[in-house]
């Protein structure tokens, strides 16, 4: 019997991956977590139907949203993770040897249960002596901490349920007052061809709070459109596009060229990305 896992993507459009067995489900409390095994892409993690990482292609996503910031950073030390509770992205975080401490904040205690169990690849990083784990609500995590961040990163859900105040103007206000100041917030930023409005509003809504605002493109495969958009802050200014440190070695996507490649952006979308909402 073939079992399928359809992501619908447009209106018109599906994603289909070959599921060859149900590992885990369970309803965390706050979100449905499945975590199956696929034909082509290893385990895979699903949340509220909607597929977040694989096995086979979670580095194209995690090393773009970690080493461009870390990279473009002169000397990143205490980095902050706002949800990411696969631990994907943190493994990246801890390849840059100034880091020294990572603090992960993620509001789903379950996602991280189950990836420990089912992810090892990926969440063995969160026993690393320098990271911190934070279970709370980023939103409220922000709005009280002191700050003092090299580097923020919001690796998040697509906006709606418990992450849709991920994607708002007080959140990156919160994040603008915990960086350090030449720090760098970088969030994921959906994708710009089947719902251009939430990369756009995204955005806009970084532009506005940050003297400088950046978007760049990933390629990740099991992720609509494959094009997939970050957004860097910068909140002294610097450049993002530019590397300016240590660049970590056997990347399968990342290299200082691919850095600077992935700001280039097509005319589709910077037509998109005017107005910044104050
Ligand atoms: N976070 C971004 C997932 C977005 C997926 N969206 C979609 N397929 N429509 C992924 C978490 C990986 N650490």
């Amino acid at each position: 019997m073939d079992i399928w896992f359809h992501e619908q993507h447009g209106p018109g459009t599906f994603l289909g991956v070959k599921v060859k067995e149900v590992l885990y489900q369970r309803h965390t409390g706050l979100q449905d977590l499945a975590i199956v095994d696929t034909e082509d892409f290893g385990r895979a993690l699903v949340l509220d139907g909607v597929l977040q990482t694989t096995e086979r292609d979670e580095a194209f996503y995690h090393e773009m949203l970690a080493h461009v910031p870390l990279c473009s950073h002169p000397h990143p030390r205490r980095v902050l993770v706002i949800g990411g509770g696969d631990g994907g992205l943190v493994r990246e975080v801890l390849r840059h040897p100034t880091v020294e401490e990572v603090t992960m904040v993620e509001i789903d205690r379950g996602v991280v249960e189950a990836c420990r169990d089912y992810l090892p690849t990926l969440s063995g990083a969160l026993d690393d002596e320098r990271v911190k784990l934070v279970f709370q609500d980023g939103i409220e995590y922000v709005r009280q901490s002191p700050g003092g961040f090299d580097v923020i990163l919001v690796d998040s859900t697509d906006p709606g349920g418990p992450s849709l105040g991920l994607f708002s103007r007080a959140f990156y206000q919160d994040c603008h007052r915990c960086l350090t100041a030449d720090g760098f917030l970088v969030a994921q930023t959906e994708e710009p061809f089947f719902r251009p409005h939430l990369m756009q509003n995204a955005y806009r809504t970084i532009a506005g709070v940050f003297p400088r605002t950046q978007l760049y493109l990933g390629m990740v495969p099991v992720y609509s459109a494959w094009y997939w958009t970050f957004t860097a802050g910068s909140k002294g200014g610097l450049d993002a596009a530019v590397v300016r440190s240590e660049v970590p070695g056997d990347t399968v996507c990342y290299t200082p060229a691919v850095h600077a490649g992935a700001f280039a952006l097509p005319p589709f979308i910077t037509g998109q990305l005017t107005d910044p909402v104050r």
